[in-house]
C-alpha cells in the first residue's frame, strides 16, 4: 500500500489535470466504474474491476450502470439512448422498440419507408395498409368508381333517394271475379345498392326497398270490389342480387355502369290492406305478396352521381301468386307486368 500512494503522489504532482482526483485517501474506494480515477493509472481498481485505458470496467457484464452506447453489451439498465443494442426503447438501434420507423424493427410508423419492417399488407394485394384504399380486401387496381377515397370492393353505391312510376296490372282470378286492373306504383322512396368489384368485370344490384305511395284496384267484371294497398312498399327478399351488366375498365373510368339484369329480383311486396266488395269491407292487415321485379335496365352515369333502372316487361307475371279467402271464396291474386323508369340518387 505504501508503494501505489507514494507513485500515485508522484503522478498527480506531474500530471496537473489528475490533482485531488480520488481524494487525498489515495485509496482505491472510490474507482467507481467507467469513471477516470488516478488509481487506473497504476492499473488499481475497485475490487472486482479491471482498468482499460484510463478506466475502470466490469469484466463479466451485468452490473455496471452506465449509459448507451457503450458498447459493452452488459444489458446495463442505465438511461435509454439508440445504438447500444440493449433493452432500451429508442429508435435506430435494432431492439424491440415501437419508436418511429427507420430502424429496421417491428415499428408501425409511416409504411412505404423502405425500412423493410413493418409496412403490412393485410390483405396481400401488394398495396401497404396505410396506401391501400381497401386494407382489408383484396384489390391491386385500386380502382375508386366514386372517386371518394374507398376503393370499389369496401365502398357500396347508395342511392337513397328514389322516385318515379311503374306501371302494372293488378290480376284477381277467382270463381266469378276474372280482371285485370291497370295501377300505377308512384314510387316515393327506397334504396338501392350497387356494388362493383376491383377487376371492372362484375356488378351486383340490389333494390332494397321502394316505398310506393297509395293506390287501389277495382275489378267489377261480375261482382264489383276494390283493393286497397295502405303505405305499400317493395322489400328485397333474399340476398344480394347478381346481375350480368356490362362494366369495363372504359366504362369504369368513364363513370359509368349500364346493362341490363339478368334474372328477376325476389321482392315482397307488403300491405296494409284493405278489400271492399259487395259493401262488405274486411281489413287485410299485412298483405305479403311474394313475388319478383322483372329484369331492368340500369344506366349509372358520373360515378355514381345519377342514375335510372328501367323496366319494359308488360306481360311477365309474378311467380307466387297470393291467394285471399273471402266468404270461402278463393281469390288468387297478383301483379303482371312492370314497365318505367325510377331515378336514382345518393
Ligand atoms: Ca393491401
Ligand atoms: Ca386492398
Ligand atoms: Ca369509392
Amino acid at each position: 500500500m505504501t508503494a501505489r500512494s507514494s507513485l500515485y503522489l508522484t503522478l498527480s504532482g506531474t500530471l496537473g489535470f489528475f490533482v485531488g482526483c480520488g481524494g487525498a485517501g489515495s485509496d482505491d474506494s472510490d474507482c467507481q466504474p467507467g469513471t477516470y480515477l488516478c488509481e487506473c493509472l497504476s492499473g488499481i481498481c475497485q475490487v472486482g474491476l479491471v482498468c482499460t485505458g484510463t478506466v475502470c470496467v466490469n469484466p463479466t457484464g451485468g452490473d455496471d450502470t452506465t449509459g448507451p452506447g457503450d458498447g459493452d453489451g452488459d444489458g446495463d439498465t442505465g438511461p435509454t439512448g439508440p445504438g447500444d443494442g440493449d433493452g432500451d426503447t429508442g429508435p435506430g438501434d435494432g431492439d424491440g422498440d415501437t419508436g418511429p420507423t427507420g430502424d429496421g424493427d417491428g415499428d408501425t410508423g409511416p409504411t412505404g419507408d423502405g425500412d423493410g419492417d413493418g409496412d403490412l399488407d393485410d390483405d396481400a394485394d401488394g398495396i401497404p395498409n396505410n396506401q391501400d384504399n381497401c386494407p382489408s380486401d383484396y384489390n391491386p387496381n385500386q380502382l375508386d368508381f366514386d372517386n371518394k377515397g374507398g376503393g370499389n370492393v369496401c365502398d357500396v353505391l347508395e342511392f337513397t333517394t328514389v322516385t318515379g312510376t311503374l306501371q302494372t296490372t293488378w290480376v284477381t282470378n277467382a270463381v266469378f271475379i276474372d280482371c285485370e286492373e291497370p295501377v300505377s306504383w308512384v314510387v316515393t322512396g327506397g334504396s338501392v345498392s350497387v356494388q362493383l368489384d376491383d377487376d371492372a368485370a362484375v356488378a351486383s344490384f340490389e333494390i332494397n326497398t321502394l316505398e310506393i305511395a297509395d293506390f287501389s284496384a277495382v275489378c267489377d267484371d261480375f261482382v264489383t270490389a276494390e283493393f286497397v294497398f295502405d303505405d305499400p312498399s317493395v322489400n328485397a327478399d333474399g340476398p344480394a342480387f347478381p346481375v350480368d351488366v356490362n362494366h369495363s375498365f372504359v366504362a369504369h373510368n368513364n363513370g359509368t355502369i349500364s346493362g341490363s339484369s339478368d334474372a328477376p329480383h325476389p321482392m315482397l311486396l307488403l300491405s296494409d290492406g284493405q278489400i271492399n266488395i259487395i259493401n262488405q269491407r274486411p281489413t287485410m292487415a299485412n298483405w305479403m305478396l311474394q313475388g319478383q321485379l322483372w329484369t331492368f335496365n340500369a344506366n349509372i352515369t358520373g360515378g355514381g352521381s345519377s342514375g335510372t333502372l328501367s323496366w319494359n316487361a308488360p306481360n311477365v307475371e309474378t311467380t307466387y301468386p297470393e291467394v285471399i279467402v273471402i266468404q270461402t271464396v278463393d281469390f288468387e291474386v297478383y301483379f303482371k307486368g312492370l314497365s318505367g323508369t325510377l331515378n336514382l340518387a345518393p
